[in-house]
């Protein structure tokens, strides 16, 4: 550990007096004090959930160390070396607000007493008109598992509610779908070192090197190997300008693509004709299905030379082991499920599943986003990712949580499908715990009224977000590294997260809170926890014989292993890092060919709106950025959104990099910067999606959602783009909205210049 002992140099330089004296100036006091303890603990950001140490000075985090973990190997990403500033920020909230004359007065400050009595009393008013389902709870992935478990528990047990879900709808439900039809089982089916194993990555949809920058470490690793690289994404984005090939895929129609390469691939003779008959069922199906998908229908569809999909088709399918990475791009549209199940039909069809280093994976976004999905605080889920409609998961986890199984709730309405109800007034107050619905919910002004309908929206935060601005009462809450728990990553480890200091002020922790809240409900005798390791153990219970077993995670066991995987059924099992190794999660062992077809997204581009908008993040800021944004470092490095459009686009419509635009949905508009860059396809914009108020893009994305797991369509919607002031000197003339459909001729790719990137290319602000 090194602490640089001469803080005081500049200083002294200027100051003779502290020279002759040694005392340190006023308020500097300490500075030069080495922290008295190092706590070991994981980062709260991304779902890397990489290992640090916390310096703590007397009770005071004061700075990060990395620490070695299989996965992390010591390196941290920007968002990881600054997390700890978040305990000691001015902004942090440290007393309970109210809004006592209205919904147009000010949020005053409230004792604890009075902004829970109120709570409660209200709820119970409402309630008892009402009916129990008239208040619903909304949660979020970046808590521990024992919060997370504890608000569907909450929800189902203290109010009796049916309406609890998550972030994680928002997130990558339908890849989880996805993965339970598939093999049985939603889990990255293995650790994430064996990346390095891999022959040949495919990134479909997700901007790694940006999203999951400790991941990168491992694609590199089998890059040095020899391993080739191909990448699907509209964007080139930074790990899709080291690829061997990239497909710029047009926005929402990647199942045409990854149809067409497995076309080819089983024209080529490339498929494992005995995994196939051995480890699967459905193939017939599924060949059949890819067979209109020729090149040539890809490539109008998706706009990808047919040349580069058969290229791509040979380097993925010559190769084994191969494995598919894929996120968000693919998983945020209205046919996410479908897109995810064309991956897993490649992986399958090569044989690749189960293999070291081969298969597909989900690149998992939140910290506990893997957890967050498995302990219950899902519409349709019960602890151990049991499911609500099944009977005998329903007696067991009524029989643990000790209430009559009839008095269990039915599943509720999904989270995106909570703001209709709230807008009509069939759900009348809402418990926001560990999200922010004003900047990632799509079309977010319905998302408004909705929220304001309700009397009270209740919102638990540490700073005041853009929803928590709306809120009839706000509870301060813990950082992460003001409680302890427990949190599992994307590789599916279970890891601990240690408590490095106190909550400031007033402010309590999460489980603390809600414990309480039942407790004033008249339901404390189901909250009885004293600390967070008893409402762990009652949830490796809750897990037990589930198809997420955690009974034999203990706290000690994951200390001593440096992360347990699930499932980890008993107390003498090391836990479970590569699935899918011998038998598939179905009972007859088998995995699913599913077959998919390509449909259009929700909206196309036409008429008014030309273009294809696309949304997502930066390096920079993390989800909403209500944490990020208060970060210096992060900050200064993008303090605002801005638009990525291509030059050629740019120039038909007068626009230079730097100008003011104007971006229009049939939904809003909003005024940001241009970002000209021929790192994005012409047809194509794109708007990081970490700002709110008028910076939020979710302003303009179309609240359409998949229609089996209702996920929105984040990265699909038309759109129109126009420079603000008309530009100095003569008139360009060419303002017309222009949409190159034919991608090929806009795209004058060589094989060998997807490498060299052209002098214009930038990457960010
Ligand atoms: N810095 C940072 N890291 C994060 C987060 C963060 O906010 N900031 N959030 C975390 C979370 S919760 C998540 S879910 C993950 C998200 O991680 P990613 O999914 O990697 O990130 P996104 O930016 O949402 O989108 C990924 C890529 O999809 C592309 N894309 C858009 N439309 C399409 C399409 O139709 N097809 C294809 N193939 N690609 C498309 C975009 O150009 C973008 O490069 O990141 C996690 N890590
Ligand atoms: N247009 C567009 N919209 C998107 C996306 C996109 O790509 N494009 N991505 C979607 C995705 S993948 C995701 S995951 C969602 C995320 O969307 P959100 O869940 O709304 O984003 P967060 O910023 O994580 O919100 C968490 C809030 O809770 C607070 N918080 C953090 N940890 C805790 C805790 O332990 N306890 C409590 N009480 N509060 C806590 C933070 O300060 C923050 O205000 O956004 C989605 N929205
Ligand atoms: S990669 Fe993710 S977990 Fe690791 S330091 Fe960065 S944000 Fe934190
Ligand atoms: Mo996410």
């Amino acid at each position: 550990m090194s602490v640089n002992k001469d803080v005081f140099a500049p200083w002294r330089a200027a100051n003779e007096d502290f020279e002759s004296t040694g005392a340190p100036p006023p308020g500097w006091e300490g500075v030069d004090r080495l922290p008295t303890a190092l706590v070991p603990t994981h980062c709260c950001f991304c779902g890397v959930q990489c290992a640090m140490y916390l310096k703590v000075l007397d009770g005071t985090v004061i700075g990060v160390e990395p620490r070695d973990y299989p996965h992390n190997r010591g390196s941290l990403c920007p968002k990881g070396i600054v997390a700890y500033q978040q305990a000691s920020h001015p902004d942090r909230l440290t007393y309970p607000l109210i809004r006592r004359g209205g919904k147009d007065s000010p949020l005053e400050r409230a004792s604890w007493d009075e902004a829970l009595d109120y709570i409660v009393r209200r709820w119970q008013e409402i309630q008892a008109s009402h009916g129990h389902d008239a208040i619903a709870v909304y949660s979020g992935s970046s808590m521990t598992n024992e919060k997370c478990y504890l608000m569907g528990k909450f929800a189902r047990v203290g109010l009796r509610t049916r309406h609890v879900d998550y972030n994680g709808r928002l997130c990558m439900s339908s890849a989880a779908v996805a993965y339970a039809r598939a093999f049985g089982l939603d889990r990255c089916p293995l650790p994430m070192p064996d990346i390095a194993l891999s022959r040949c990555l495919l990134i479909v949809g997700s901007n790694t090197a940006e999203c999951f920058p400790i991941v990168m470490r491992w694609i590199w690793a089998a890059r040095d190997n020899g391993a080739r690289l191909i990448v699907l994404d509209p964007r080139q984005t930074p790990v899709a300008r080291t690829a061997d090939l990239w497909l710029p895929v047009r926005p929402g129609t990647d199942i045409a693509v990854l149809n067409a390469m497995l076309r080819q691939i089983v024209h080529d003779g490339l498929i494992d004709a005995q995994y196939i008959a051995d480890r699967t069922v459905g193939w017939d199906a599924v060949r059949e299905a890819v067979e209109p998908y020729t090149p040539e229908v890809a490539e109008r569809i998706a706009g990808v030379p047919a040349e580069r999909i058969i290229a791509a088709a040979r380097l993925y399918g010559q190769s084994s082991p191969s494995l598919i990475l894929h996120a968000r791009g693919i998983e945020h549209s209205t046919h996410g499920v479908n897109a995810c199940l064309a991956c897993i039909n490649l992986a399958l069809a090569r044989g690749q599943v189960g293999k070291p280093g081969g298969g597909t994976t989900m690149l998992t976004g939140q910290g506990n986003g893997q957890g967050g999905r498995e302990v219950g605080q899902k519409a349709n889920q019960l602890p151990g990712y049991r499911h609500i409609d099944v009977p005998e998961d329903r007696a067991y986890i009524a029989r643990i949580w000790g209430i009559p199984v009839e008095e269990l709730p039915g599943e509720g309405a999904a989270a995106t499908e909570m703001i209709g109800l709230m807008a009509d007034g069939r759900i009348k107050s809402c418990l926001v715990i560990c999200s922010n619905l004003m900047v990632s919910l799509p079309e977010n002004a319905v998302v408004r009224r909705a929220l304001r309908n309700l009397d009270p929206l209740v919102v638990m935060d540490f700073f005041l977000s853009e929803t928590a601005e709306l809120a009839d009462v706000v509870l301060p809450t813990a950082v992460w590294c003001e409680d302890e728990g427990t949190t599992t990553n994307l590789e599916g480890r279970v890891v601990k997260i240690n408590r490095a200091a106190n909550p400031p002020g007033e402010a309590r922790r999460d489980w603390e809170i809600i414990c309480d809240l039942a407790r004033r409900l008249g339901r404390g005798q189901f909250f009885p926890y004293r600390s967070v390791r008893e409402i762990w153990d009652e949830y490796r219970l809750a897990s037990r014989g589930g198809v997420a077993d955690y009974y034999g995670i203990t706290w000690e066991k994951i200390e001593a292993q440096q992360g347990v995987f699930w499932p980890c059924p008993t107390l003498d099992s090391p836990g479970t890092p590569r699935l899918f190794t011998e038998r598939f999660a179905h009972p007859d062992g088998r995995a699913r060919f599913i077959p998919v077809v390509y449909e259009p997204p929700a909206e196309e581009p036409g008429g008014d709106f030309p273009f294809r908008l696309t949304t997502g993040r930066v390096v920079y800021h993390y989800l909403s950025g209500n944490q990020t944004r208060r970060l210096g470092f992060l900050n200064s490095q993008a303090p605002e959104p801005w638009v990525e459009i291509h030059p050629h686009a740019a120039a038909r419509l007068g626009i230079q990099d730097g100008d003011r635009v104007r971006v229009r949905t049939p939904r809003g508009a909003m005024e940001l910067k241009a970002l000209v860059t021929a790192t994005i396809r012409p047809d194509t914009l794109f708007i990081p999606f970490h700002y709110g108020h008028a910076q939020a893009v979710n302003q303009l994305t179309i609240p359409a959602v998949e229609p089996t797991v209702k996920i929105p369509e984040f990265k699909v919607c038309a759109a129109a783009i126009e420079r603000l002031e008309e530009p100095p000197g003569p008139a360009t003339g060419a303002r017309e909205n222009h949409t190159p459909t034919t991608a090929p001729a806009m795209f004058p790719y060589t094989a060998g210049e997807v490498h060299a990137p052209a002098a214009a290319d930038r990457e960010g602000p």
